[in-house]
């Protein structure tokens, strides 16, 4: 096979398209390239003529799609003379901020909300061995404490308000058009503190419109779906949450910092906000691993939820393309899982054959 096949992240797939020049030194773990895989069973159980394509970022290097936008993020700081970065989190972004640190060479501080991160995380962020600081308050609490240390500490904040994380993460928008051809009828996604959204607007914006050095890929634009849980659901209220509560810890956010380029998105595609119960987000997440074999998050499960909900409603017509982002891997989180999985508990035998034949007999 000839070297030039050797995929080395989305900096340089897209690198014409993002803020670097031939001298930057890129940080990178091959981020990016994750697979859109189209539902096969799904669509035909519930009886609908839809095209639902997912777009596995739980396939990062680090497990979420947080890892588009890290690998930006630090190769600028690194550019830009930094030694340290530091984040507030719900858990997906201290993992990645503290992968790619350690790429770099230079030091991760993570503030995450003491007892809401889920196990995954907060074993890949000891791991990579970034300085974890629990705040006994939640991730809007840390935000605020992050940009305000930024301040009277020399640390570059690597949160999505760090301009070069949307910049990274726009790619997946130009990813998904480079493997469809063009762009869906509908993109579906969880919204927490709205970077991605505002993110994969960002690029299907870029890829649809003629500028100086680019010609248009397509016209087309998706229809921009933002789903939150039900007690974590600024857009809804129309105004930020104080105590954001959702099993769904990745999106257990009341103040979302991108709150003007998310309405942006919304209103510029003709989309819309909606908000599902945690019942309704662990069911799509046991719908999607039971029919498909595809393992997300209890975060990222709510995109199916929230597609499933309007294609029933017919807000979503038959006919219709959609994407799906599936921000997180599934091992993310194997608490919820194991908890919500605790009537399936396995069968223990003896270990020998007839048991075993037993067990397979009484189970077909
Ligand atoms: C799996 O890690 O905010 O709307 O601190 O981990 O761009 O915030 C995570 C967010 C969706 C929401 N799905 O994305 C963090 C953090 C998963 C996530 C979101 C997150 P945004």
């Amino acid at each position: 096979m000839s070297a030039h096949t050797h995929y080395t992240g989305l900096i340089n797939r897209y690198r014409d398209r993002l803020p670097v020049s031939d001298n930057t030194r890129i940080i990178s773990l091959n981020e990016g390239n994750t697979p859109l895989i189209k539902l096969n069973n799904i669509p035909r159980m519930i009886g609908k003529d839809v095209e639902i394509y997912v777009k596995f970022e739980g396939l990062n290097p680090t497990g979420s799609f947080k890892d588009r936008g890290m690998t930006m993020a630090i190769t600028k700081a690194v550019e830009a003379g930094s030694q340290a970065v530091i984040c507030a989190s719900t858990g997906n972004t201290s993992a990645s901020a503290a992968a790619y640190a350690v790429r770099a060479g230079i030091k991760a501080f993570v503030l995450i909300p003491e007892g809401k991160i889920a196990l995954g995380k907060l074993a890949q962020t000891l791991m990579y061995d970034a300085t974890i600081i629990q705040i006994s308050g939640n991730f809007d609490k840390g935000m605020a404490l992050v940009k305000e240390v930024a301040d009277h500490a020399p640390v570059t904040i690597v949160n999505s308000i760090n301009p070069f994380r949307l910049e990274g993460q726009k790619t997946a928008a130009f990813e998904i058009i480079d493997d469809l051809g063009d762009a869906p009828d509908y993109h579906c996604l969880p919204v927490g503190n709205a970077g991605n959204i505002s993110a994969y607007w960002k690029g299907y914006k870029e890829y649809s419109t003629d500028s100086e050095t680019h010609k248009a890929v397509t016209k087309k634009r998706p229809i921009m779906c933002g789903y939150q849980a039900a007690g974590a659901a600024p857009f809804l209220a129309g105004k930020p949450i104080e105590h954001p509560e959702t099993i769904a810890t990745a999106i257990r956010i009341g103040n979302p910092q991108s709150w003007d380029y998310a309405w942006a998105a919304q209103k510029e595609s003709g989309g819309w906000f909606d908000k599902f119960t945690d019942d309704e987000i662990l069911a799509a997440q046991k719908l999607l691993a039971q029919y498909e074999g595809i393992f997300c998050e209890p975060a990222s499960a709510i995109s199916i939820a929230g597609a499933l909900h309007n294609i029933g409603t017919g807000e979503i017509p038959e006919g219709s393309r959609i994407v799906c982002t599936l921000t997180g891997n599934g091992l993310k989180d194997p608490d919820t899982a194991i908890k919500q999985c605790a009537a399936a508990h396995p069968v223990t035998i003896d270990a020998e054959l007839n048991a075993v034949k037993k067990a397979i007999l009484d189970n077909m």
